[in-house]
């Protein structure tokens, strides 16, 4: 029979390990459990004292306390225990419920499209490619001499001012039109040369039709015996395949200083086929004209092939040069320049 101190200290042990149990039941995080588990088990913890008590119990006392004690500590373990294993359980049970269709189609990725302009100036390089000419490109920061004196352009010149180009550190500039390319070229080797040369060029303008960067396409064909009917066979042929087959050219008096003589370039309308008439009405595009002004030409000038050590006695040529925003807005029906340059995705999207 244990004494009756005993049997106080076995019923404080079994009555701790209850609380306990009933305590966990309560609880909800694993920090929670493990500071319960602590409270109760712990070296200052409620089960402390009534082991301490153990000791100081008579020998024939101790093996039953010493029962208890166990009991009560396997009795926490275990509620501890498996309130743990049913925290795991419950967490890999979320995981297992969620819903990953795995079946579902991916977003495909959206793919991007190319710049209007960059299509615009890769169909115009590809038409003149297969004429067997070049592309080449150059600087955006040129001499003076490359972008004006080379051309004929004498020093009084207006294009020459620093209203109208820009001026950079060291007296260079920012190219005006990309014909510095050809001249390079020239300067480089001797003739026959067949580019064109595309490129961005600036200006100082700036307004709703003018933007103080814009793209450029130029050509130059060098050679012997080259007439001013091979100038206007190129110039056909890129508008018939550009614009439309049956398109006409027709090439008006004009002046640059690089070329003698000099011709602006007009393709026939190919919205209302050269008649302008649409629908009964005068044309939208070339306003009733039939022809669309599509940039410059002519023939080089002797100065700029004594510039470049060309003789120009034996040799002749021809050039042109047309801005490639506006062969984008006639051939996209664009009839604001700006949206070239705005970057507004539901815009520049429509072009592939
Ligand atoms: C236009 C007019 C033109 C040229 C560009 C050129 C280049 C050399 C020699 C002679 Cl290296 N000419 N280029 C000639 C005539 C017209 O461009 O309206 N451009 C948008």
């Amino acid at each position: 029979m244990p004494s009756a101190a005993a049997t106080a200290i076995i019923a404080d042990l079994d009555r701790l390990a209850g609380e306990l149990v009933a305590e966990l039941a309560t609880l909800v995080t694993e920090q929670e459990i493990r500071a319960a588990q602590a409270r109760y088990l712990g070296k200052k913890g409620r089960l402390a004292d009534p082991m301490k008590a153990l000791g100081r119990l008579p020998a024939e006392d101790r093996p039953a306390v010493g029962e208890a004690a166990n009991r009560a500590k396997g009795t926490i373990e275990t509620a501890v225990a498996a309130r743990l294993r049913g925290l795991e359980e419950a967490a890999m049970g979320a995981d297992l419920a969620r819903v990953l269709d795995v079946t579902l189609p991916a977003r495909g990725a959206r793919l991007g499209t190319l710049h209007p302009l960059t299509l615009v100036r890769r169909e115009i390089e590809e038409i003149f490619l297969g004429l067997g000419f070049e592309v080449r490109t150059g600087p955006w920061i040129e001499t003076e001499w490359n972008n004006f004196d080379a051309l004929n352009t004498p020093a009084d010149h207006p294009a020459r001012d620093m209203q109208d180009t820009f001026f950079v550190e060291g007296g260079r500039i920012l190219r005006s039109h990309t014909s510095p390319v050809q001249i390079r070229t020239m300067l480089a080797g001797p003739p026959p040369v067949r580019i064109i040369a595309p490129g961005n060029v600036f200006r100082r303008d700036d307004d709703a039709t003018h933007t103080p960067m814009f793209p450029q396409m130029e050509g130059l064909l060098v050679d012997e015996g080259v007439s001013f009917a091979d100038l206007k066979g190129t110039l056909l042929h890129f508008v018939q395949r550009f614009f439309g087959p049956k398109l006409g050219v027709r090439l008006r008096p004009s002046y640059f200083p690089f070329t003698e003589p000099s011709a602006e370039v007009d393709a026939a309308c190919y919205l209302c086929d050269g008649s302008g008439l649409l629908a009964g009405k005068s044309c939208r595009l070339c306003k009733g004209g039939g022809w669309i002004e599509i940039g410059g030409s002519g023939m080089v000038h002797p100065n700029v092939f004594k510039a470049v050590g060309y003789d120009p006695k034996i040799v002749s040529g021809f050039a042109f040069g047309m801005g490639l925003s506006r062969m984008a807005m006639l051939k996209y029906g664009v009839d604001d320049l700006r949206a070239f340059y705005e970057n507004d995705t539901r815009f520049l999207a429509q072009f592939r």
